[in-house]
């Protein structure tokens, strides 16, 4: 079975992240780990149209971590954290996902370690130890104020004192996860030696965690206020994060790190960054496409540092693809997902009315169809929504919103029996509604999985959805956002989204066209002499017949 070969598969390639704790359980301890992985892998892809199709696999963090923040605090980048099993599980999955002809990418976690790393061990252990300047120390203000006026993510200052040297140092996240200084070659070194470390076992790549954060200004100047923010927005927005994020010797570093990888055949990074289309245009690297492989584009979950969902109307999105498409350079391929495990799942932040599952069908349609790097989050191809956490079992340390990231993070759902197929034990989170289950899904021509499988397998068939240009049909109804793909030597196929709760009619272009594939399994194969009367909140692809 072919591989999705070549030094650029990425950018044909459907990636899947998964949330390790929450996958498979195969040890009955509640908590998902790397055999189930392997376990579902053919679920995932087995060469055949049974199976879901994707090419790549982002694995969130399975590293040593004493879990304050489920992983993203790393207390050793090389190992694997017994929770999840082992290094050798983790080379048989490697060896597994190649034989099946799906890469996987690991999570990176440059900006900050655990505390509990020998690093920041060593580093707070005294002013003068040699790992010291590894983080970021700096003492109070002459009159007793904090270094600068940085907040923490979660919330707070930035700073945490230290009471055995008497200095504070920098946590952009919890103080459980200080950060690293990128200023200190020590500390590059030793980070790009985590990425052979990985590389040399076999991982085709990377999803490097707020990467946009690892470069901070170097006096640390403080951030200014945010002119937009008002009494009641959250915190973290009280200032623009001008000089922590997104600053300009960053790009450097990411050249950096993408050097390391060009240094390795067919190996690729993808990174978590925030900011407007053109900040994120710039970590592709200027013209040379010496940056980042990908960036993701985070606008269909929420527009830039805007605390509101995105909302599910045409105009946005096609406002957003817009921007995207032109704050690119030549070459630089969008990469977008609806959801992951930051964020409340789709069709919780699109069921005001109920009509969130229709709503999710026609997103699958369009993120599958749009030119670019799709990313789905597991749970996302069954229609998986977020789960109420009762107050006892809520987990997630970072209680940014009331209820934290839980409700999107729960065990993925394969039967609808009483352990979901998931563990034979109690969850570390709790199970959702039943409906959502891939056993059921599986034999429901009409089901959200079948849907994705039609889609993905779609996809691969049709070279315009694959590698063809995009072009925004402007003359698409109100409520319709409708685009073309087309590639030399390819039949063009035009997606048509309608996110209005009414029908919407709209011209496909001189016929005749056939209806590929619909979120209304019924109107797939119909061929059209041009003219849809798409249904409410519908979505269609119709190829050239
Ligand atoms: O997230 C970065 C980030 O800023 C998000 O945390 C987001 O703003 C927040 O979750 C709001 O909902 C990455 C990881 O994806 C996240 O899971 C980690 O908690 C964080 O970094 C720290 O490593
Ligand atoms: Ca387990």
């Amino acid at each position: 079975m072919a591989r999705n070969t070549g030094d650029e598969w990425w950018r044909s390639a459907v990636f899947y992240q998964i949330y390790p704790r929450s996958f498979q359980d195969t040890n009955s301890d509640g908590i998902g780990d790397l055999q189930g992985i392997i376990d579902r892998l053919d679920y995932l892809n087995d060469g055949t149209e049974r199976s879901l199709g994707i090419d790549a696999i982002w694995l969130s963090p399975t590293f040593p971590s004493p879990m304050k923040d489920f992983g993203y605090d790393v207390s050793d980048y090389c190992d694997v954290h017994p929770d999840f099993g082992d290094i050798a599980t983790m080379d048989r999955l490697i060896a597994e996902c190649h034989r099946r002809g799906i890469r996987l990418l690991l999570d990176y976690v440059p900006n900050h370690t655990s505390d509990q790393h020998p690093w920041f061990i060593e580093s707070r252990s005294s002013r003068d130890n040699p790992r010291r300047d590894w983080y970021i120390w700096r003492d109070a203000k002459p009159d007793g104020e904090l270094p600068n006026n940085w907040r923490a993510v979660f919330g707070g200052p930035a700073w945490e004192a230290d009471a055995v040297t008497g200095q504070y140092y920098l946590h952009s996240f919890l103080i459980e996860q200080p950060d690293l200084n990128w200023r200190n070659p020590g500390v590059v070194t030793a980070m790009h030696d985590v990425l052979r470390f990985w590389l040399d076992r076999g991982i085709d790549g990377f999803r490097m965690d707020v990467i946009g954060m690892i470069m901070k200004h170097p006096e640390l100047a403080d951030n200014p206020p945010n002119p937009n923010w008002k009494a009641g927005d959250r915190d973290r927005g009280r200032l623009l994060q001008t000089n922590s994020r997104n600053y300009r010797d960053v790009f450097a570093a990411v050249r950096g790190l993408r050097a390391v990888l060009d240094s390795y055949p067919e190996r690729m990074a993808v990174g978590e960054v925030f900011g407007t289309s053109e900040e994120i245009g710039r970590y592709y690297g200027d013209g040379a496409l010496d940056g980042l492989h990908l960036a993701f584009n985070f606008q269909f979950i929420q527009e830039h540092d805007s605390d509101a969902s995105t909302p599910w109307e045409a105009a946005t999105l096609a406002r957003i693809v817009r921007n995207a498409e032109a704050s690119l350079p030549a070459g630089g391929q969008p990469c977008y997902a609806l959801a992951n495990h930051d964020r409340s799942r789709f069709i919780s932040r699109h069921d005001h009315d109920g009509r969130g599952r229709e709503r999710a069908a026609a997103a699958a349609i369009m993120l599958l169809g749009l030119r670019g790097t799709p990313f789905l989050y597991y749970g996302e191809e069954i229609g998986m929504a977020d789960v109420a956490i009762p107050a006892g079992r809520l987990k997630d340390p970072a209680r940014i919103r009331t209820v934290g990231r839980d409700p999107e993070r729960t065990p993925m759902q394969w039967t609808a029996g009483e352990g979901r197929g998931f563990s034979s034990v109690e969850p570390w989170l709790p199970y959702g509604p039943a409906v959502s289950n891939v056993a059921d899904q599986a034999q429901d021509h009409d089901s959200m999985l079948s849907l994705y499988r039609r889609a993905i397998w779609l996809r691969k068939r049709e070279r315009s959805l694959m590698a063809g240009a995009y072009r925004e049909v402007t003359a698409a109804p109100d409520g319709v956002f409708a685009f073309e793909r087309s590639a030399v030597g390819a039949r063009p196929v035009t997606v048509a989204v309608n996110t209005a709760t009414e029908p919407r009619a709209i011209s496909l272009g001189p016929g005749p066209v056939t209806v590929l594939v619909a979120t209304e399994r019924a109107l797939e194969g119909t061929v059209l002499n041009g003219d849809l009367v798409l249904p409410p909140l519908a979505a269609v692809m119709v190829g050239g017949s």
